[in-house]
């Protein structure tokens, strides 16, 4: 089996749950740096403090007081702080993704650390600088950097000051923002990403809004929507080469049934991704915003130039997450912006309850170009699985292998029999890092093993798993060493 030659390999990451270093290089805080670690038994909080000094803790998409701000507290662990601290070691990080025989590497820029407080006239050049070193040591193995602007994140002080993407101002601050990154790397970075996971975001932690109620984040996603569309039309005037697309979590539901009103069920419930793509990648409102919008007592603020804004603004691709299906049905209690997790008895689960499934990519895949017809880049998959590792430091990760190995011949499928142009491929953290749902470590996805624990002890030394060695030969072989 052969791909493509051009199609793009490599592996993603996002700074909080990668890097680290927050305190240094001047970075400010995020509002995710007031996440805790967690479990699957013991969900993550996000801790906070009101404005006459009571401190609470709330789950990490609950909603918090209307007078309340990110606290630090000293006797919690927060893992963006460390992360796995590619801060420091990203040139090794990059040069083993390299002599795996990666082309492409996704990372996202952590907002705070090129405008501290989002509100600066003028970026911070330790930040612009952090990052033009990790794009030139792309560029010198010859990795495509694929760069994410914005990943569930906003600047502390931008919440705080403007109840975060609740207020157009966040929009400037968003535009400057990209206007640095583009002035400094534009010459060296062709696609771009405006957000991640734009259907999946709410709350004080990625919205930096402090109520998870259905008008302030519908609200907060349209000005999200205006400000990825002035992004784009800033970008194809400073970088005309350049591509942008916006990650969607994407990972499918199936109709429980062939019961009609099942299958209309899922119809319904794949509109809580597609109300969020259809507005950036074709560039207006769909039809059935209306009900959707009535129906959650939502009254969108539109202003006169925003619907102009969405259709100069469409995106040039669609960038996706699928990780896993489920199954929906009139039963389902849809959760977190519409998500379905009643798992599908025809596939096995991960120890995480994820259901695995390679046949979902393919039909993602074929779902999103049939209604875009624009190229896709799979921008995060992947197995988190626990691993052990023994006394030579060698995890032997087949499970991980053999999903890969699935998935990537659905893919394949997907190119040469539906003739579907993928771009490319970046598996979720190809260097093992924090889980963004539970904060754990123990839920790992990559080829490289952190020695590091949940609550940040260990040497953070990497080393290679198995699935680093077959993935090295099957990006050697383009693919020969499918099974
Ligand atoms: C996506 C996010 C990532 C990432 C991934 C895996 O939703 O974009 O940031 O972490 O899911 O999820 P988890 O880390 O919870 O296993």
């Amino acid at each position: 089996m052969r791909f493509p030659e051009d199609l793009l390999w490599g592996s993603a990451s996002a700074d909080f749950q990668y890097e680290g270093g927050f305190n240094e290089g001047d970075r400010g805080l995020l509002t995710c740096d007031f996440v805790t670690d967690g479990s699957l038994r013991q969900p993550r909080q996000m801790t906070y403090k009101t404005k006459n000094g009571t401190k609470g803790a709330m789950a990490m998409r609950g909603s918090i007081p209307e007078d309340a701000v990110g606290y630090l507290d000293p006797e919690r662990y927060y893992p963006s702080r460390q992360a796995v601290d590619f801060y420091h070691r990203f040139k090794e990080d990059i040069e083993l993704l390299a002599k795996m025989g990666s082309t492409t590497m996704r990372f996202s820029i952590c907002w705070s650390r090129i405008f501290p407080t989002g509100k600066e006239p003028v970026a911070n050049q330790e930040g612009i600088d952090f990052y033009q070193a990790v794009i030139d040591e792309c560029l010198k193995w010859g990795i495509e950097p694929l760069v994410t602007i914005c990943h569930d994140e906003i600047p502390l002080v931008l919440a705080d000051k403007y109840n975060g993407w609740s207020s157009r101002k966040v929009i400037d601050c968003y535009l400057r923002l990209c206007k640095v990154l583009f002035e400094n790397y534009g010459d060296k970075v062709k696609y771009w990403l405006t957000f991640n996971e734009v259907n999946a975001l709410s709350g004080y932690s990625h919205l930096g809004v402090r109520s998870v109620d259905d008008q302030t984040t519908l609200q907060a996603i349209h000005h999200i929507f205006v400000a990825s569309a002035k992004a784009k039309i800033m970008a194809k005037e400073m970088i005309p080469e350049s591509q942008f697309g916006a990650m969607y979590a994407s990972s499918p539901s199936y109709p429980a049934t062939c019961k009609p009103e099942d299958v209309m069920a899922w119809v319904e419930q794949r509109r809580n991704l597609f109300y969020f793509a259809d507005v950036m990648v074709r560039g207006y409102y769909p039809a059935y915003a209306k009900s959707f919008l009535e129906g959650r007592n939502v009254v969108l603020n539109i202003e006169p130039d925003d619907i102009e804004i969405l259709k100069e603004g469409c995106l040039d691709f669609y960038a996706f997450s699928c990780y896993r299906s489920s199954i929906v049905s009139t039963q389902t209690n849809l959760g977190h912006y519409g998500m379905s997790f009643d798992p599908n008895p025809y596939v096995k689960q991960s120890n995480w309850g994820w259901g695995i499934d390679p046949i979902s990519i393919r039909f993602v895949l074929n779902e999103v170009y049939e209604r875009y017809q624009k190229p896709l880049f799979i921008v995060e998959n992947g197995l988190g699985e626990i691993d052990e590792i023994d006394e030579n430091n060698f995890v032997d990760d087949q499970y991980r292998i053999e999903y890969l190995n699935d998935h990537f011949k659905e893919i394949k499928k997907a190119v040469e029999i539906d003739g579907i142009p993928v771009i490319g491929y970046t598996m979720w953290g190809g260097i093992d890092l924090v889980s963004l749902s539970t904060g754990e470590m123990k839920k790992r996805y990559g080829f490289v093993y952190v020695d590091m624990d949940d609550l940040g002890n260990g040497s953070k030394n990497r080393y290679l798993k198995a699935s680093y060695y077959w993935m090295r030969e099957f990006l050697k072989s383009n693919g020969k060493n499918l099974v």
